[in-house]
């Protein structure tokens, strides 16, 4: 048994037993001469180094969860302003084209491309766009790899859950927003006849 670990067995059974045994360490270190000297020899410098990086990489790991987390939220707050921009334009128009003649969609002259021709819900059904544009076509800055979906759906108005294939009076309107194809946000509304 060497006169470290003995020393170190005789002196970890008292209180102040670990810090003892730290100072006993720190100050026995056996030189090629026999001396004893106090320093770090060069495996426990490796270790300490080992340790420092280690922690250093978690709190770094730390700091980029939060910023990612920061970003999506960014995101899915601009995808919801999008969302409902186009949504409220869709509410302003007419349950169904105005006049005698009507389809669901698109009705003659209304292009697949501009809205500016649209004056009622179901012409945007099938909607898509990237990056936005507003109802007269002006791009919305800053939008790009921002794309609109639009679907518009009759439902049962007593429980907008159940698409029907048929008129029911109540169309259920779905925008979604996505970055670069992933959707961010999706707003819902239903507009009914009356
Ligand atoms: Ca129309």
């Amino acid at each position: 048994m060497s006169l470290v670990v003995r020393r170190i067995r005789q002196t970890i059974g008292n209180p102040s037993g670990l810090r003892r045994v730290a100072a006993l360490a720190a100050a026995t270190r056996r030189q090629p001469n026999g001396r004893w000297r106090a320093g770090f020899t060069l495996v426990e410098a490796a270790l300490s180094t080992v340790i420092v990086a280690v922690m250093f990489v978690a709190a770094l790991n730390t700091v980029g969860a939060a910023r990612v987390a920061q970003y999506k939220a960014v995101l899915v707050g601009r995808g919801r302003l999008y969302a409902e921009a186009l949504l409220t334009e869709i509410l302003q128009q007419s349950y169904q084209e105005p006049g005698a003649t009507y389809v669901f969609g698109r009705e003659a002259g209304e292009s697949d491309t501009s809205r500016a021709a649209y004056d009622d819900v179901d012409d945007y059904h099938g909607w898509t766009e990237s990056p936005l544009v507003a109802k007269d076509g002006t791009a919305l800055p800053n939008s790009t790899n921002w794309s609109r979906t639009v679907t518009v759906e009759w439902v049962d108005p007593l429980d907008p859950q159940q698409v029907s294939g048929t008129e029911t009076g109540a169309k259920r309107i779905t925008v979604v927003a996505a970055f670069r194809g992933m959707p961010q946000a999706t707003v819902v509304a239903v507009r009914t006849a009356n």
